[in-house]
């Protein structure tokens, strides 16, 4: 990829989309501590909740937004006034307004567009007088597949109500790269129509991952111009949940480029922070992050890599601070299990013996598990015993 490649910001909303994964509860002593690990990674924005919703959310937003982070710490909103009073109250250096402006939704609320523009504009423009440096977003919920007429409409009124950032919420996981409902066109034409109106808020992207699509139409939003980006742990939030975080920030800083001030070595003790607490494990097979995620297995893979990482790797591990390994079951090969001898001092062991070795680790893995060094070194002293 170019060099030349805009700068992009970064939103976390674990703890607000993330907490609506059916289940999924926070005490507020995690989410500070969620909080200051995303902090020190490096997020330009912090979504920590939405306070209407309980008090102790709103407990939560006022601790986060009380820490002096650096990153900007946000509360969501209705657009409501008494939304607007209780995040302001929390101390949020950031609010998110969001409203639906999709015909259906509107009828669903017997509100005409205009009525529904009027309200965003005077709430936007409430906030903005209460707290002149907050920067505020508006969302028009399901703008994907909302009619783009009344999208730009809102959206141009927020702006001019003082919206700094339009964020464009797939909210149903709708687009698909390369089809004519994709993300790239999307955001070049929301651009463009603010444009001609002399109109240039930051442009957002919130993507769900109904489709498994999300993080692909992420990418195809900022590549047409977005300039935040919407992510959480896990990929956690509502149904299938949106972007994962650390696979974004992997393919952000490896392959656009697109930073080099982030921490991404603090990652899997955030992954695991969040997995804890969240009560869901990570996937062995999560990329970036999982268990496996840089484990080679099978024979004729374990020999290239063992020669060259990068035979079976388009990632560099170290990117997130781990290492590649080696896993040991009825796949390996003789070169995996001489290389795991190494690692416990059996470099001596001879041929025969290690093809002995070989074909218990193969026994082992017959019956669905791997070995690990200390199974290997019990395998290594009950062979020689029988020899
Ligand atoms: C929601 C929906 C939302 C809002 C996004 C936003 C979405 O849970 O309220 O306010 O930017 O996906 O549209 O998450
Ligand atoms: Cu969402």
């Amino acid at each position: 990829m170019g060099s030349v490649t805009p700068k992009v910001s970064l939103l976390d909303t674990t703890l607000r989309e993330g907490e609506q994964t059916p289940g999924v509860y926070f005490d507020v002593h995690i989410k500070v501590a969620i909080a200051d690990l995303l902090n020190e990674i490096g997020l330009d924005i912090i979504e920590a909740g939405h306070p209407a919703v309980t008090d102790e959310i709103q407990h939560a937003v006022e601790e986060i937004a009380g820490r002096n982070l650096h990153a900007r710490v946000g509360a969501h909103a209705r657009s409501l006034k008494a939304d607007v009073d209780l995040a302001l109250e929390c101390g949020v250096q950031f609010l998110g307004i969001f409203y639906c402006v999709a015909e259906e939704r509107l009828t669903h609320h017997s509100k005409g567009l205009t009525q529904a523009v009027e309200q965003i504009s005077q709430v936007i423009s409430y906030a903005k007088a209460l707290k002149p440096d907050l920067v505020v977003r508006y969302t028009p919920e399901d703008a994907v597949r909302s009619s783009f007429e009344n999208v730009i409409f809102a959206a141009s009124e927020a702006a001019h109500a003082g919206a700094d950032v339009i964020s464009i919420a797939d909210t149903t996981g709708f687009m698909i790269p390369g089809t004519k409902h994709n993300l790239y066109d999307y955001v070049s034409r929301l651009k463009d129509e603010l444009a001609k109106r002399s109109l240039s808020p930051r442009i957002a992207v919130h993507c769900h991952n109904d489709r498994g699509l999300a993080l692909a139409n992420a990418l195809d939003g900022y590549r047409a111009g977005a300039e935040i980006i919407d992510a959480s742990v896990m990929g956690l939030g509502e149904r299938a949940g949106i972007v994962d975080l650390a696979i974004l920030l992997a393919v952000l800083v490896n392959d656009f480029n697109a930073r080099d001030d982030l921490r991404l070595n603090k990652l899997p003790e955030l992954y695991h922070l969040v997995s804890k607490y969240s009560g869901l494990p990570i996937p062995v097979n999560f990329p970036v992050i999982g268990e496996n995620a840089f484990t080679h297995c099978a024979g004729v893979h374990t020999q290239a890599a063992l020669k060259n990482p990068l035979h079976y790797q388009s990632l560099d591990p170290s990117i997130v601070g781990r290492k590649s390994k080696i896993a040991l079951d009825h796949m390996s090969g003789l070169s995996a299990v001489r290389y795991s001898l190494d690692q416990i001092g059996e470099e001596n062991t001879d041929r025969a013996f290690a093809l002995r070795i070989l074909e218990k680790v193969k026994e082992v893995g017959q019956r669905g598990r791997t070995v690990d060094l200390t199974e290997l070194k019990y395998i290594v002293r009950y062979l020689s015993e029988q020899s």
